[in-house]
């Protein structure tokens, strides 16, 4: 099968991000002073004392704007385009709320993000307990505009904020024995009505859970992301902190984090458990292996809710993240797909 290069689908399809963009963007607002801890413009999840999560008390983040056809900031790139924020956050994947596309938004709001705790412990010399104010404010904060490939065969471009796991990770000094790093989603069935029922939650043990080698988990693609489309995550997109690996399919990426632990054996996974001949650990974007009962080949790349927003595009290897590549140079990838 062929593989179209990363650099000939850059200059044919200007609605796919450049991979390197994120770079360049993140120097701009950093020389325009708009990153750092603590630059929230509005500070209404204060004003809350409860948490409860909804539109008017989400945060913003001084990363805006984001509209690149108003913005000042001119990139020396193609023009980009973002899905739509309103795509991004009513269509999701997030069964503890329900297996439709829906189910997140419309179960989702009533999630209690405020406050919150994210331990990060296991194989480490320093185990570190985040809380919410922390998520927000503790680490130096990066827009980060990344393609979203699901191993369902569509994908969006989406502007996230966060921090790179490895901030933590180093803080925490790793073990030499630490090896792996595994991840967990809150567990509270109160409030997320698809962990008390096999048939709202798709038949998964909750809690959900996830894992990367170490070396996956250090690398600077690897975002902890508190924020997308200048404000706070809402609850559907994993609020208050998830995982954003680029280079992996879409279910690598957990949500609404609670641990993080390092261990010395591959941890287990959710969707491997529930079917380990579709779904491996690795899980990298790879249009050459494909889905045991579909091709992994193309995409649909949805970038709004219009008729033509829709388009089938090729599947880039690593989801044209090729500086991932030499963390699997010596691994047969149809084996560990
Ligand atoms: N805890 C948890 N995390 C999850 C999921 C889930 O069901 N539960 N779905 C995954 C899948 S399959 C995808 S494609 C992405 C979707 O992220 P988005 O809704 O922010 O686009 O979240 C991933 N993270
Ligand atoms: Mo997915």
């Amino acid at each position: 099968m062929l593989i179209k290069s990363s650099n000939n689908n850059r200059i044919s399809e200007n609605e796919v991000t450049d991979p390197n963009v994120y770079h360049s963007r993140r120097d701009i607002l950093k020389k325009l002073g708009f990153l750092g801890a603590g630059t929230l413009l509005s500070t209404n999840a204060q004003a809350n004392p409860f948490g409860w999560f909804s539109k008017k008390d989400s945060v913003q983040f001084e990363t805006t704007p984001l509209d690149f056809e108003n913005s000042s900031i001119k990139l020396n790139e193609p023009v980009q385009k973002l899905t739509e924020q309103g795509v991004a956050t009513s269509y999701n994947n997030f069964y503890e709320f329900g297996t439709s596309k829906s189910a997140p938004k419309e179960k989702g709001q009533e999630l209690t993000v405020n406050p919150w705790l994210l331990e990060i412990g296991g194989l480490v010399e320093n185990p570190i307990t985040l809380n919410y104010e922390d998520l927000l404010k503790r680490f130096t904060l990066e827009e980060r505009i990344y393609r979203l490939r699901c191993v369902e065969a569509w994908s969006m471009v989406i502007p996230w904020i966060g921090f790179e796991l490895s901030n933590i990770l180093k803080e925490a000094k790793p073990l030499g024995s630490a090896k792996y790093v595994s991840f967990q989603t809150l567990y509270r069935p109160e409030q997320m009505p698809g962990q008390n029922s096999r048939f709202l939650g798709g038949g998964i043990d909750y809690p959900y859970v996830e894992g990367l080698r170490l070396d996956e988990a250090m690398h600077p693609l690897t975002l902890l992301s508190v924020g997308m489309y200048g404000e706070t995550l809402p609850p559907q997109n994993g609020a208050p902190v998830r995982l954003v690996l680029p280079w992996k399919y879409g279910f690598k990426s957990i949500k609404s984090l609670v641990k993080i632990e390092l261990t010395e054996k591959e941890p287990p996974t959710t969707w491997n458990i529930l079917a380990a001949n579709e779904y491996g650990f690795y899980a990298n974007v790879n249009p050459n292996v494909d889905h045991p009962r579909w091709s992994q080949a193309r995409e649909r790349r949805i970038m709004g809710s219009g008729l033509n927003s829709h388009k089938r595009i090729d599947t880039q290897m690593f989801n044209g993240y090729d500086e991932v590549a030499s963390m699997y140079s010596n691994m047969d990838l149809t084996r560990y797909y």
